[in-house]
């Protein structure tokens, strides 16, 4: 009894407070009565120890109170019409892609849940062009892609051919590829999103690199926003959360986060026991962002402002998303028992709705006036990134094709039934004899809805997505700033490292060129020997340096300025490689020719960020990655996890890129002006990988005969031919990277021990090599009967007597990819195996690259052509002082 009086009291009490608190409100609005009550806060803590309880989220509701909301500018009719419209041509796309080509795919539910979230933005936010030639940048969620296909269907910028064509991108005239790819879509798709987490990650890295822009005057401020469009269960890889606290720090309050909150993600429930919106609500709350919940729509408007008590909005937060997935597919019935029937005061809330009213309440992600409120504050946000959670359905629509049931991520068949259900829900006029066939259905082009569209995207800019390339070619770069590498050291040592930090510090001078340059690199810099670069361009800071650095009185202190060329990331090579991407890609996306080094610890990068690197190809992104302290024995003491001996096998597969093994500082040179002109000036749609190490050496001049360019650039040429060369034994030694200089070595001990005249060659890409090879084949092999093609590699070695020996810090099978087309008996040696800590010599006398198993390799292959006897082999190993019976460092 005395518990319900308190009870009673309370009640009471909290009314009195409220109404007081409402009084406010009214009279000073809502920023008064916030300032009170964290007044009311500091009083109860300095009075009586009165602390909050901590908490990281706020009630389960929505964020913008519907007092707050801004109004919405659009025909709300009109709009919904449209988006019907879109909503079946997705769909249509869909189901008639499988009925023709059974096990083709596609998603429907994607988009189905995302609909409002999409059109609002396309109708009233996504610029594609302002007043002031900014413009907005849409990072689209992948599986959506059926969606913003079926837009641009209805905008009249894709045919139907094409869309009938949905994932037969091989079919005459092309087709629509599954997901975003600009390498396949060049004029559509600027950012590929579908390898989840990557679209966040780069998102974020994205807007930053517009801020440098403009902080270093190459690019005006104006206002454009970068928004990425996410789903919640992408929310769980490790990308999409890694960098957020980036983007509050750097203020990037021209950053938007859109997260479909359907609460599902492929299985099943992101977190069925649990509440997806809460808990992203906690994380980017603690990381600064701004978070724009959108969780119940208008429907609900009535029942929350009556919740004077707060027992509804708390008996909301009590349900966990599996119960709420429940309540999508369960009847207005069950909705009532389950959620209100708690309580009977809850149960009264909702008399007055009928079980069919209660089933129909919208949530907020699909309510156009919820979700445009959002945006708008979310545009109007400033000091800090935005993240809007909105609350949907899967599969919204489907109703028992798959609608909020765990099925509905791979539901791409409909039946009869279900179309028919789905074409009168939003009221498509396609008659019931022609259903089966799912037809696209576009209204003509001066039917209200398509005027009002085209009307819509005029207003803001033109079409969206669109790739143009907007930068013009740079002008050919000065050959002075290379000449002096073609020299060589002259006796000096250098490493490979030092001759590119040399160059790049060169470009960073050249007055055109320079200021194009972005330098990144993750906490290495010290490492590679580019503190010089700290002072002379500075390292990129949105707030310059508000400390005195505690090196100031150095020559390299750690200069951070406004105007920093550098961008010093830290610690994170995928936050790297996003701003390589962000810079690589700017010639498209901002019109600017911005030339990307990436330098990092080779070991960090394809392995540990090989798929940004995939998407970086797929964006058609330029710009060079420097893989720095590479191969696997080059790097002294650092062991297993440092030491690199397969990042040139990894370059592999992907198609645009060109990889480089330079051994020498003049290929460095030719390498990158080469690089440069090809990107910048031709305008092609490669990138480069360089691999270059630390250990000094003594750098040549470049040859002087011989087409050297040409070969450094194709892959391969004679670096020098024995002085002996009428000797009858003969060999050909093939190195690359400062393996070289073991192949030098090897070349004398084989001349002055063994009487072998070996020549030797550089193989600067074995990438390249491999790629014309196949090249010049496939076309043999189409081509029967006309005279065949030789790879380049055949070409130049076919008048190189002796068996080919070749080494490189690398895997064998880098050397072994071209077995088949080098003329004569190929013997590869190379660094399979774990990394050891230990010295260069150690290392290469366990991997077997040094020059004593060149010469051995290169004597047994002598043996097994009979040019030398098998004698001579055993007596060069005790000679050498091999070890037989040592590790196979492959396995061990
Ligand atoms: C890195 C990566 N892993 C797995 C997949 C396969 N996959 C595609 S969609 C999907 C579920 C997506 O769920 P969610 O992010 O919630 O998006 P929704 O479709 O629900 O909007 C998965 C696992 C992928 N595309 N990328
Ligand atoms: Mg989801």
């Amino acid at each position: 009894m005395a518990q319900t009086e308190t009870d009673g009291q309370e009640v009471l009490e909290t009314r009195e407070w409220v109404d007081s608190l409402d009084y406010v409100l009214s009279q000073g609005g809502p920023v008064r009565a916030g300032r009170l009550l964290q007044q009311l806060a500091l009083h109860a803590r300095r009075a009586a120890g009165v602390n909050l309880p901590f908490s990281a989220t706020t009630p389960y509701q929505n964020t913008i109170a519907s007092p707050q909301q801004a109004p919405f500018p659009g025909s709300q009719e009109m709009e919904r019409r449209i988006k019907s419209l879109v909503r079946w041509n997705a769909l249509a796309m869909v189901v008639r892609a499988n009925k023709i080509q059974e096990g083709i795919g596609g998603h429907i539910s994607t988009f189905a849940s995302a609909a409002t979230l999409y059109e609002v933005a396309f109708n009233h936010f996504f610029q594609a062009k302002t007043e002031s030639g900014d413009r907005d940048f849409v990072y689209f969620q992948g599986h959506a892609a059926p969606g913003i296909y079926s837009r641009a269907y209805l905008e009249g910028r894709i045919p139907k051919e094409k869309l009938e064509n949905f994932r037969r991108e091989l079919k005459p005239g092309g087709g629509l590829s599954s997901y975003p790819h600009p390498w396949l879509m060049p004029n559509f798709w600027e950012f590929p999103t579908v390898s989840m987490g990557l679209g966040p990650i780069q998102a974020i890295y994205h807007a930053r690199f517009i801020r440098y822009l403009e902080n270093r005057g190459l690019k005006e401020s104006a206002g454009g926003k970068v928004w990425a469009f996410l789903g919640d269960g992408e929310m769980d890889e490790p990308e999409s959360l890694g960098s957020i606290t980036l983007a509050s720090r750097e203020n990037l309050d021209n950053l938007i986060f859109v997260v479909n909150c359907n609460l599902q993600r492929l299985d099943g429930p992101v977190r069925g026991n649990g509440k997806i919106i809460q808990e992203l609500e906690a994380i980017f709350r603690g990381a600064g962002w701004n978070v724009i919940k959108v969780i119940w729509g208008s429907d609900w408007d009535s029942l929350i402002r009556n919740d004077r008590d707060g027992i509804l909005v708390r008996r909301l937060g009590e349900i966990s998303d599996g119960q709420y997935q429940k309540y999508f597919v369960e009847s207005g019935a069950y909705f009532r028992q389950n959620l209100f029937g708690t309580d009977p005061r809850l149960l009264k809330m909702v008399e007055h709705l009928s079980d069919e009213q209660l089933a129909r309440m919208r949530l907020g992600g699909h309510d156009p006036i919820k979700v445009h409120a959002a945006y708008r504050a979310a545009v109007d946000h400033t000091g800090s990134p935005t993240i809007i959670l909105a609350k949907t359905i899967k599969g919204y629509g489907l109703g028992e094709a798959g609608e909020g049931k765990n099925i509905t991520h791979q539901q791409k068949k409909l039946n009869e039934e279900e179309l028919e259900l789905f074409r009168s829900r939003f009221g498509i006029p396609i008659p019931d004899d022609e259903l089966h066939n799912a037809p696209f259905y576009r209204p003509s082009d001066d039917s209200a809805e398509i005027k009002y569209m085209q009307a819509r995207r005029q207003q803001l800019g033109g079409y969206m997505p669109q790739r143009k390339v907007l930068a013009t070619p740079l002008k050919a770069v000065p050959e002075a700033h290379f000449e002096e590498f073609y020299k060589g050291t002259d006796g000096r040592e250098a490493s490979t490292t030092m001759v590119f930090v040399r160059l790049l510090a060169k470009l960073l001078r050249d007055p055109e060129l320079g200021k194009l340059i972005v330098p990144i690199i993750p906490d290495e810099a010290r490492t590679f020997g580019m503190e010089a670069l700290f002072r002379q361009v500075g390292i990129y800071s949105s707030v310059g340096q508000l400390y005195e650095p505690v090196d100031m009185d150095t020559l390299l202190y750690y200069k951070e300025a406004k105007n920093g060329q550098i961008l010093e990331e830290g610690i994170t090579e995928a936050g790297s490689m996003c701003s390589f991407i962000a810079a690589g890609t700017a010639y498209a996306n901002h019109g600017i020719n911005t030339i990307p080094f990436f330098i990092y610890y080779s070991m960090f990068g394809f392995q540990r960020i090989g798929d940004l690197i995939w998407a970086a190809a797929d964006m058609r992104c330029r710009g060079f990655l420097v893989g720095g302290t590479a191969g696997r024995t080059t790097l002294a003491g650092e062991g297993l996890q440092h030491q690199d001996g397969h990042s040139h096998v990894l370059a592999l597969p992907v198609p645009n890129l060109m990889a480089y093994d330079p051994a020498f500082a003049y290929e460095i040179a030719v390498i990158i002006q080469d690089g440069i002109k090809r990107m910048y000036i031709d305008q092609e749609s490669i990138f480069y990988y360089l691999t270059v190490t630390n250990e000094p050496l003594h750098m040549p001049e470049m040859p002087k005969e011989g087409n050297i360019r040409e070969g450094i650039l194709r892959g391969l040429y004679r670096f020098n031919t024995s002085n002996t060369p009428d000797q009858k034994l003969r060999a050909q030694l093939l190195g690359s990277g400062t393996i070289m200089y073991e192949v030098l070595k090897a070349q004398t001990i084989l001349k002055e021990k063994y009487g072998v005249a070996a020549d030797v060659w550089s193989v600067t890409s074995y990438k390249e090599l491999y790629r014309n090879a196949n090249d010049c084949e496939r076309w043999n092999m189409l081509h029967p009967g006309e005279s065949p093609k030789m790879p380049f590699v055949t070409q130049t070695l076919k008048d190189a007597p002796g068996p080919f020996i070749a080494a490189s810090d690398y895997m064998k099978v880098l050397p072994e990819s071209l077995a088949k087309w080098v003329p004569g008996q190929f013997v590869s040696l190379g660094t399979d195996g774990f990394g050891r800590s230990e010295s260069r010599a150690a290392l290469r006398d366990f991997f077997e690259v040094d020059a004593k198993h060149i010469v051995l390799a290169t004597l047994g292959a002598l043996a097994r052509e009979k040019k030398v006897s098998i004698d001579v082999v055993k007596q060069a190993i005790r000679d050498l002082g091999i070890n037989q019976e040592k590790l196979n460092p492959a396995i061990s």
